[in-house]
């Protein structure tokens, strides 16, 4: 064991013509005992939960923006990060370059899925032709970089949202040359998904909303919203696509108000328009709290409706109120996590991609395997309370027992529907007052902290 750099292995592929991140080896799993810090301390691919490897539980995905493209630039300071993967000055061999940079990365980290936005894996190009021969070079390579590797595609997206031509949304812009050409861009990004066999598509509404409701009709932008979603929907469904579409909620930023706010926000749209067959969440704990929710809180509302898709993992700063897309630390908010994903069934077809970023003063590139070691681990660890709390502690019990008096006669009839109001009112003068029954929240609390 050793917690130098430069005593690592290293990784013995040919991933291009350079190495990047020079002298740090694949990621391997060493146990909270090493003090490695280029190891996984809870992460163990092939280790075995419930049936499932954790692998196959968690599903990593590392996210091409923050993590290849994401230079430092804030609003109040150049970029920080000097990354070698974009020195180049043409676009091809530059986005090449990342590439080869992110499929390093991806694989020495060990994670089996990535996702990325359109143009995040090559500069957009002048006009629409010009980008989508761009995207055809890039989807290329990255079909074959995914060959070499075995490293999968978790979703695609558009990016709908930095082009000054969406100042005014993407879908709802009120300008429909701009809705047309929003169309044409996601027609683009849904072949390059299908090309490279990615199992999901996400839709991410960063500027679906609006700024001012004086010059909104926001009635006419959801009808419009809708629509969109349709005519993706049946393209690439007609073109043989069999994976899950995914809506992202975000209550704001960049706009004032989004129209996908929050789960159960985007739950009533989908309904009301009729997409619930063909899209679920991708819910992001950072979102959550901006729509002044738990992450929990979002899963289940999502649990609920069986419309758990895909999870953006990240967190917040709780003194600061936008997205910080900080990596994930918190280990009992985790367990929390967990304990709704699988009492849920686990993530139905989509995975946990990392949407954090390093912060803006985190300029080595060992950074950014600290953060993704930092966020598995903490996953890892999440995974393995929860399981063995679900599987050992009274907990299930307990929160059954607070419902036992509806598996009373009348209880059921109340919950199967064959109660009426007044047979509720003749019930109650009967009994009388009801007695107080504790929620006993601090017990709950506390078993979470046992199992830690
Ligand atoms: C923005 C955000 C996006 C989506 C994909 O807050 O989360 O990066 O995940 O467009
Ligand atoms: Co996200």
């Amino acid at each position: 064991m050793s917690n130098s750099l430069g005593t690592q292995n290293k990784l013995n592929l040919t991933l291009g013509d350079r190495t990047y991140f020079e002298g740090i080896g694949p990621i391997a799993f060493e146990g909270r005992e090493s003090d490695n810090p280029f190891a996984f301390k809870y992460y163990d691919e092939n280790k075995v939960v419930g049936g499932t490897s954790m692998r196959d539980h968690l599903r990593f995905a590392t996210a091409y923006w923050h993590t290849f493209c994401g230079n430092g630039m804030d609003p109040f300071g150049a970029p920080t990060k000097e990354f070698p993967w974009l020195s180049a000055n043409d676009p091809i061999q530059q986005a090449k370059d990342k590439m080869d940079a992110a499929f390093e990365f991806i694989t020495k980290i060990g994670m089996p899925f990535y996702c990325f936005h359109d143009f995040d894996l090559i500069q957009e190009g002048a006009t629409l032709t010009e980008s989508a021969q761009r995207l055809e070079v890039i989807s290329d390579y990255a079909l074959q970089k995914q060959r070499d590797s075995g490293v999968k595609l978790l979703w695609g997206t558009a990016n709908l949202f930095s082009n000054p031509r969406y100042m005014n949304g993407g879908a709802t812009n009120p300008d429909f040359e701009v809705v047309a050409y929003a169309g044409a861009q996601v027609k683009h990004a849904l072949d390059i998904t299908m090309k490279l066999g990615g199992e999901n598509y996400v839709f991410w509404g960063g500027r679906e909303g609006y700024m001012s409701l004086l010059n909104t009709d926001m009635k006419r932008e959801l009808d419009h919203m809708a629509r969109f979603l349709h005519m993706a929907k049946d393209y690439a469904r007609g073109q043989g696509f069999q994976g899950t579409f995914l809506i992202e909620p975000k209550p704001m930023e960049p706009t004032k108000h989004q129209y996908d706010f929050d789960a159960a926000t985007v739950i009533g749209f989908l309904r009301e328009y009729d997409l619930m067959e063909d899209f679920k969440l991708n819910l992001e704990v950072n979102h959550a709290t901006l729509a002044q929710h738990s992450f929990q809180h979002e899963l289940e509302v999502a649990v609920g409706a069986n419309m758990l898709g895909s999870l953006d993992a990240n967190r917040g700063d709780y003194q600061n109120g936008w997205d910080t897309d900080q990596f994930p630390v918190n280990v009992y908010e985790l367990v929390e996590s967990m304990i709704v994903i699988l009492e849920g069934g686990g993530i139905q077809g989509g995975g946990v991609n990392f949407d954090a970023k390093t912060r803006r003063n985190s300029t080595d590139l060992a950074d950014i395997f600290h953060a993704h070691i930092g966020g598995m681990d903490a996953f890892a660890r999440g995974l393995l309370v929860a399981h063995n709390l679900l599987e050992n502690s009274n907990y299930r019990q307990l929160r059954k027992d607070r419902y036992n008096s509806f598996d009373s006669v009348k209880g059921q009839e109340f919950e199967n529907g064959s109660l009426d109001l007044q047979a509720l009112h003749a019930l109650a003068a009967s009994n009388g007052e009801p007695q107080q029954r504790s929620g006993q929240q601090e017990l709950f609390e506390n078993i979470i902290n046992q199992y830690l």
